[in-house]
């Protein structure tokens, strides 16, 4: 679009990043996913949406990194009403589930469990779309157990397609609590649903239930690199950039980013939903993102999930949002 009267110097307007592309024409299209329906722990994350939308204002476009990657346009879709009135029901039927035993349990999973392929119908619809339109799709819940009609879409539109998962966890149980559709079980639903995934690389984890360690172990597609393991080669004297290497070299040449805020430092999310201590550096992840786009792969997709309610939760969220968009773009070519 024609930025010539658009001064990204100054204060702009109430849109993601202040940015002036309408959802039509930016190359990153945000989908806002308010629902934290399964969240074990502490809810909120289901207001991450609006708290992203409005700290990102304060940020700068210009980035020591992606540079004007901006101007290709990145804007947040509306909200469309049915995902709140979904993740509602199915955030009542968690809570009746929890407070009941037996059949009743049962058939109050079971209804979560419905609405949340509501949801994953129409990402997987709403993403289908913006990549046959060569747009780069972005999630951003919401708990994680929000992104899997996106990842199965994005798997469809490029075959053999990757998975870089930061998280702290690795989310490969079968159900959690008896929900299907559990935040703690995204990466199980992804490999069970999402058609020819060639791998799927974990980073920063540390909190695990032993079936999800020995599955990583036993799935060829699965590659972990723990936070113990990592600080352990760190305090051997292996450099952060070697690492990195290693950590991309079971990727191929489509990616597609699961982003967890709680894969990187709690000082950097300490609202979100299931903090560990450990995890990522902001540099950390900074350079594994950079060493990511210069490797020559393409990002074709992101979530961001578990950005918690705080203001300073919010600012971090917007800041690795425009890391993983600008990021996107350029990795587009
Ligand atoms: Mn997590």
């Amino acid at each position: 679009m024609d930025l010539s009267d658009f001064d990204p110097d100054g204060p702009n307007g109430d849109t993601l990043f202040g940015l002036p592309h309408p959802v039509d024409e930016a190359a990153v299209v945000v989908l806002p996913v308010p629902w934290d329906a399964t969240t074990s722990y502490r809810q909120g994350t289901s207001r991450a949406p609006q708290a992203v939308l409005e700290a990102s204002g304060q940020l700068d476009l210009y980035d020591l990194e992606t540079r004007e990657a901006w101007r290709e346009g990145i804007a947040m879709a509306p909200e469309d009403p049915r995902v709140r009135s979904w993740s509602e029901v199915a955030s009542a039927a968690v809570a009746e589930a929890r407070a009941t035993e037996g059949p009743a349990r049962e058939a109050a999973a079971a209804r979560a469990d419905a609405c949340a392929e509501q949801l994953t119908a129409w990402l997987d619809h709403e993403v289908s779309g913006l990549a046959s339109q060569g747009r780069i799709p972005a999630v951003l819940g919401g708990d994680h157990s929000v992104p899997l009609g996106a990842v199965m879409a994005a798997a469809r539109a490029n075959p053999g397609l990757g998975v870089l998962h930061v998280d702290a966890h690795l989310d490969l149980r079968v159900a959690y609590e008896g929900f299907t559709h559990s935040h703690a079980s995204i990466l199980h639903n992804v490999l069970e649903r999402a058609e020819d995934l060639a791998s799927v690389v974990h980073v920063g984890i540390r909190d695990v239930c032993r079936p999800e360690w020995h599955r990583v172990h036993e799935d060829g597609r699965l590659h972990a690199f723990s936070d113990p393991m990592l600080a352990k080669e760190l305090a051997r004297g292996t450099t952060w950039d070697a690492l990195v290497q290693s950590i991309l070299a079971p990727l191929p040449d489509r990616v597609w980013i699961s982003f967890d805020i709680d894969g990187l430092d709690p000082s950097l999310c300490p609202t979100t939903g299931t903090p560990v201590p450990g995890g990522l550096s902001w540099g950390q992840m900074t350079t594994l993102l950079a060493a990511l786009a210069a490797s020559g792969r393409r990002i074709v997709g992101f979530d961001l999930c578990e950005v918690g309610p705080g203001e300073w939760d919010a600012i971090v969220g917007a800041r690795v949002l425009y890391k993983l968009a600008t990021w996107a773009i350029t990795t587009r070519g």
